[in-house]
């Protein structure tokens, strides 16, 4: 594995405004947060939107507009969630695919999501995986806990590779309700990877206090990173994040520490399989 692919997570669907003000909510932040992370290092941008009220909303206009402004202010590739928050429909999330990104996420099971239920059933899961191979999107499978691990080998499976034929996941770590971001568990992780399809990559976040801890396993281990103000927004003890760049600077300069430098996105388009 030569370089670091850095996907930059900006919004989320948690923080509110008001208690996290440098979270970039409207359209002109999150372009201007998408373009200065790219010059940065980054390759791919995770993206949830928010309403006028700067609530998340999966609203179909909005997400088009956002697609669509991303795509011509910069070169990073466009993966919309379809995650959603843990209150949104199943219908809401399905039809993110609507809205022309090139690439998704699709969560691989029912995870405790801190107070609240991020709900994905099998026959959710499913519908988003074929709609996808249908649609030409290529996934990020969301992986919460180890056994959804197993859920995405049996889906690919029953239900064949991906658009593109490349898996690649992302470990979503310390969220309460999920695994633990520590490096045992990213290995557990890494190891039941190798039941994949040959090829397979992982990127791999940590939530909040697990966050460096999360990124020196992954690099360690071959995998790739995620950062962001949808996963910290402390930056270090009783220091809040001033901006989604300050965490992107911080995982470029770990990635080049480990001697894997950032691959940019036309690198990261072909190993991922998303087409230019
Ligand atoms: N906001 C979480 C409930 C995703 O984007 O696909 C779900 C989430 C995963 O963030
Ligand atoms: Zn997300």
């Amino acid at each position: 594995m030569t370089g670091t692919v850095i996907t930059v997570a900006p919004t989320g669907a948690e923080s509110s405004k008001a208690d996290v003000p440098a979270l970039p909510v409207t359209l002109d932040e999150l372009v201007a947060t998408a373009k200065e992370c790219e010059a940065l290092g980054a390759a791919i941008i995770h993206v949830h939107i928010r309403d006028a009220d700067a609530r998340p909303t999966l609203d179909q206009g909005r997400l088009r507009a956002t697609v669509a402004a991303l795509r011509e202010s910069t070169g990073l590739i466009v993966q919309l969630s379809s995650g959603g928050a843990v209150t949104d429909p199943e219908s809401d999330r399905l039809a993110v695919l609507d809205a022309g990104p090139e690439m998704a996420s699709c969560t691989m099971g029912t995870v405790n999501f801190g107070d609240g239920v991020f709900m994905n059933r099998w026959e959710f899961i499913v519908d988003l995986h074929t709609r996808m191979q249908d649609k030409g999107i290529v996934p990020e499978y969301e992986i919460f806990d180890l056994g959804q691990l197993t859920s995405l080998q049996r889906l690919l499976g029953k239900h064949g590779l991906p658009y593109g034929g490349h898996v690649h996941v992302d470990l979503v770590m310390g969220v309460p309700g999920g695994m633990p971001g520590t490096a045992a568990a990213l290995v557990a992780c890494e190891r039941a990877l190798r039941d994949l399809p040959e090829g397979t990559t992982f990127s791999a976040t940590g939530i909040g206090r697990s966050t460096i801890p999360v990124m020196l396993a992954s690099l360690s281990a071959g995998g790739h990173l995620r950062v962001g103000m949808e996963d910290t927004i402390t930056y270090a003890k009783g220091r809040p994040v001033e901006s989604n760049m300050q965490l992107v600077a911080r995982a470029v300069g770990f990635a080049q520490l480990a001697q894997r430098p950032p691959l940019t996105a036309r690198e990261t388009r072909e190993l991922l399989g998303v087409p230019a």
